[in-house]
């Protein structure tokens, strides 16, 4: 341990611990911009480009982010000159950075915005050649515009080390300095997943979605289409942090009573969909176990999961399930059972608009195999973030608003639909409904809790009917890679691998309200979820009385011909 001072306040920290970490310790707030520290995902960006984090000791101005605690300092976070140096720093960003602050994709969620508003920065101080790199809006799901970047390396530490992707890093030097694709390439012509995580960690506006918003005020006037809308699993307990409510907060009835009042014909829930997905999910690996075949089967609900492992394991291909992600599954039932069969209308006059925790959805739906005859499955997808803009632009107060219902028979759900947006819980939805059609036998304890939690690759062995069935959990791609790495050299022993591309499943979704580098705000959201499946009375998909209905009435047989036109797809490599 080394003994130090900060601001008078004495503290003992570990040897090489930053005297950045020291001050959090102590409850003293250093302002940084490129920092970022999340231990539960093994994120360290420090990367020390930005020099916010300026502090005085006797050796002088130093960056409280790259240097580390020493026996006997007495560090300094607000002296005069320290402030100095920092306002300094920030106005030399400000300088090169485009002043539109107004009308920015970012603002009111920027930290470099808000870190020169602590500051008191008032005036742009130094005006001369500004850095004119452009914008890249080649793709459905990201725009990169690099006049906003600041260098502080952090999309590039979520896409390289945690994504192992490698889409994005540095490239030239002074004012042509960027973060960007090999040759500068649009992203399209990367192995950009989609994922969304650089997007999660930018500081300012420099990464973000593909704003909808528009289309869908736009889809919501057409007098000749009929405009439904479905929610994916982890918008209900995010969605209320943008109008003030506590991470994790379960605002599903006030989403529901927000996108009726936004105009929506029919409300509906992906969750419904979910349920559907492990009906033919678990079918499908019931068949490949009984066949010995195609093991282990790997989760294909992850939209940037599908593109790392067409990207990357194109050797592999038999393995993903063939199943359409519940977001695909639900715009296919809308149009092809729901709009001609319930309201009798075709499904080219239906629009389908989905709420996503997630960039790659939007990607994801412009796949054109996944439809029928001409007509996709999902028309457009918003973020849980573009949702909030909608509200807020109609002037409704979510946080106020009544609770209301989904609309009936594609709104109801069981509770093995809501934990699809928590790592572990596609399999463990999987499991509740696989065990009891393998064995004939209720299922008592519903909570296969050895696949939830926050690690990164999980693994549990379940008995089901005498056979072992080894199943494993992984979220992040680099995490992915790692089991994948083993499959392919035929050294795993798993049955059924779920993976997810975000740190923690969906509730961590490119899409999402911005966490800041708060981790425990994705714990929130996940606890959300596996408190609305534990209050639930139905929790295994299979005993969903709408998909029963479905099946009888239009499906006929899990994994059979119809299911197999409407809710299967293929991949490519
Ligand atoms: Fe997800 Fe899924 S859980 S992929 O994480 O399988 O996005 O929430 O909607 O489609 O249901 C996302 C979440 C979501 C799909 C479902
Ligand atoms: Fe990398 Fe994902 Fe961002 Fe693409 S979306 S650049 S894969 S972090």
């Amino acid at each position: 341990l080394v003994n130090l001072t900060i601001n008078g306040k004495s503290t003992s920290v570990e040897r090489d611990t930053t005297i950045l970490d020291a001050a959090k310790n102590l409850g003293i707030k250093i302002p940084t911009l490129c920092n970022l520290h999340m231990d539960e995902i093994n994120v360290h960006n420090k990367c020390a480009s930005c020099r916010v984090c300026m502090v005085d000791t006797a050796r002088g101005l130093v960056p409280a982010c790259a240097t580390n605690a020493k026996e006997g300092m007495e560090v300094q976070t607000n002296t005069p000159r320290a402030l100095k140096a920092r306002k300094k720093v920030v106005e030399l960003l400000l300088s090169d950075h485009p002043q539109d602050c107004l009308i920015c994709e970012k603002n009111g969620n920027c930290e470099l915005q808000d870190i020169a508003q602590d500051l008191g920065i008032r005036e742009i101080k130094y005006k001369g050649t500004k850095t004119e790199l452009g914008m890249d809006t080649s793709s459905k799901s990201i725009v990169k515009y690099h006049d906003k970047c600041i260098l502080c390396r952090r999309c590039e530490t979520m896409c390289n080390e945690i994504q192992t992707v490698g889409a994005l890093s540095g490239v030239n030097r002074g004012f042509e300095t960027m973060v960007s694709t090999f040759f500068n390439d649009p992203m399209t012509k990367t192995n950009c997943t989609y994922c969304g995580q650089c997007i999660a960690v930018c500081p300012t506006g420099a990464l973000t979605e593909v704003n909808n918003v528009n289309q869908v005020w736009n889809a919501l006037d057409k007098k000749d289409k009929t405009v439904v809308v479905q929610v994916a699993p982890a918008v209900r307990v995010a969605i209320g942090e943008e109008f003030g409510l506590e991470a994790g907060a379960i605002s599903t009835g006030k989403m529901v009573a927000a996108l009726r009042a936004l105009g929506f014909k029919y409300v509906f829930d992906t969750n419904f969909a979910a349920d559907l997905t492990i009906l033919e999910e678990a079918s499908e690996f019931i068949h490949r176990l009984k066949e010995g075949k195609n093991l282990p089967i790997l989760t294909s609900c992850c939209p940037a999961w599908v593109n790392f492992v067409e990207y990357t394991y194109p050797d592999l291909l038999n393995l993903p399930s063939s199943c359409k992600s519940p977001q695909e599954m639900f715009g296919s039932i809308a149009k092809n059972y729901f709009a001609p069969r319930v309201i009798n209308i075709k499904p080219e006059d239906m629009y389908v608009v989905s709420v996503m925790p997630c960039v790659a959805k939007k990607y994801e739906c412009s796949r054109e195999e996944l439809g029928q005859d001409d007509v996709l499955d999902v028309d457009m997808s918003i973020t849980t973030r573009e949702l909030a803009k909608m509200i807020k632009e109609a002037g409704i107060d979510l946080s106020n608003l009544k609770d209301e219902c989904f609309d009936i028979p594609l709104g109801e759900s069981t509770g093995a639909a809501d934990i699809f947006g928590a790592t572990g819980g596609v399999l463990e939805a999987a499991l509740r409904t696989a065990y009891e059609w393998v064995t004939d036998e209720t299922l008592d304890n519903v909570n296969f809790t050895q696949v939830r939690g926050f690690e990164g690759i999980k693994e549990a062995s379940v008995d089901i009917a005498g056979t072992t069935v080894n199943v494993c959990v992984a979220s992040t791609l680099g995490n992915a890679r790692k089991v994948m790495d083993e499959v392919r050299a035929g050294n795993s022993k798993y049955h059924i691998i779920e993976i997810m591309a975000c740190p923690g499943g969906c509730v961590a979704g490119g899409g999402q309200p911005y966490h800041h580098g708060d981790y425990d705000i994705i714990k929130k959201r996940a606890a959300g979820l596996y408190n609305i499946d534990g209050s639930k009375q139905l929790r295994k998909s299979h005993t969903n009385p709408a998909i029963v209905a479905l099946y009888n009435d239009f499906l006929g047989e899990p994994y059979g011909e119809v299911a197999h036109k409407l809710l299967h797809t293929h991949y490519f490599d």
